[in-house]
């Protein structure tokens, strides 16, 4: 017999935004791997949160570091406070949010706590005339094939279910330990070593939705090209050196911005 899933794991995001002819100002941002130990990182996410004039900002995955489930928010002061920083830019901009594969439990209960729109992976988002392709890029790092087998496993709804089951400190430990593991695992790499979105793929994923141009993050490696706008990670713990920027887009075409930009004034 099929047991009814949860809430979270019914997750019907939209996979496509059209953002209203008003907007003139939308930034993109991921892989600011949110954790409680890397405070530098987490106060600068704030402040840019509160100094941004844009529209519509898009969290492009991996926000947090690792989600464990939206009950968490309930005993975590950290994510706590986060959420409560989004929710006041939602106030005044457009707020939408995807999954990475770290925080790919997030759910309803997180969108509606900050008052976000969720964002499939892809998602096709339209303004200024354009559409392009979001997505966070991990799905389509097909050389790393043990990544897309332990993909397919963690976001099968039988396996969330299972795992948001558990009482919420077995899940914080099981998290812990992951990142752990592939803090060991990272390592022993270089950055050479880290797997690319592949891009027959991409341009196969470009073509089904009606897009020129794909806007991920994931890689950790910022770049621009005519077919894809690749965002930063974001490190900001001492010594350094320092990693963040923002992608802007705008009906001019698209930018990169350094959190200076961001400071209050
Ligand atoms: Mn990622």
């Amino acid at each position: 017999m099929m047991t009814e899933l949860p809430a979270q794991t019914q997750r019907q995001w939209r996979t496509q935004w059209r953002l209203p002819a008003s907007v003139q100002r939308v930034e993109w941002v991921s892989d600011v791997h949110l954790c409680a130990d890397m405070p530098h990182t987490a106060a600068a996410f704030t402040r840019y949160l509160a100094h941004t004039r844009a529209d519509v900002v898009c969290l492009l995955g991996d926000l947090f570091e690792a989600w464990v489930g939206d009950d968490a928010l309930e005993q975590r002061p950290f994510e706590r406070d986060i959420v409560h920083a989004l929710a006041r830019l939602a106030q005044r901009a457009q707020l939408g949010v995807m999954c990475g594969n770290r925080d790919f439990l997030l759910g309803d209960g997180f969108l509606t706590a900050c008052g976000a729109v969720g964002l499939a992976d892809p998602c096709c988002i339209e303004a200024f005339g354009d559409r392009v392709l979001a997505t966070h890029g991990d799905a389509l790092c097909l050389a790393d094939h043990a990544y897309q087998q332990v993909r397919k496993v963690v976001r099968s709804p039988a396996w969330q279910a299972a795992f948001l089951a558990r009482p919420l400190p077995e899940r914080l430990a099981l998290a812990q330990q992951l990142r752990a593991q592939s803090q060991a695992e990272q390592a022993k790499l270089t950055p050479q070593d880290y797997a690319d979105v592949d891009p027959t793929e991409a341009a196969v994923w470009l073509r089904q939705a009606g897009c020129v141009r794909l806007i991920h993050g994931h890689t950790h490696r910022p770049a621009s090209s005519d077919w894809r706008e690749v965002l930063s990670d974001w490190d900001l713990e001492p010594p350094g050196p320092a990693r963040a920027s923002v992608l802007r887009w705008t009906a001019q075409g698209f930018s990169r911005h350094t959190l200076d930009e961001f400071s209050p004034v």
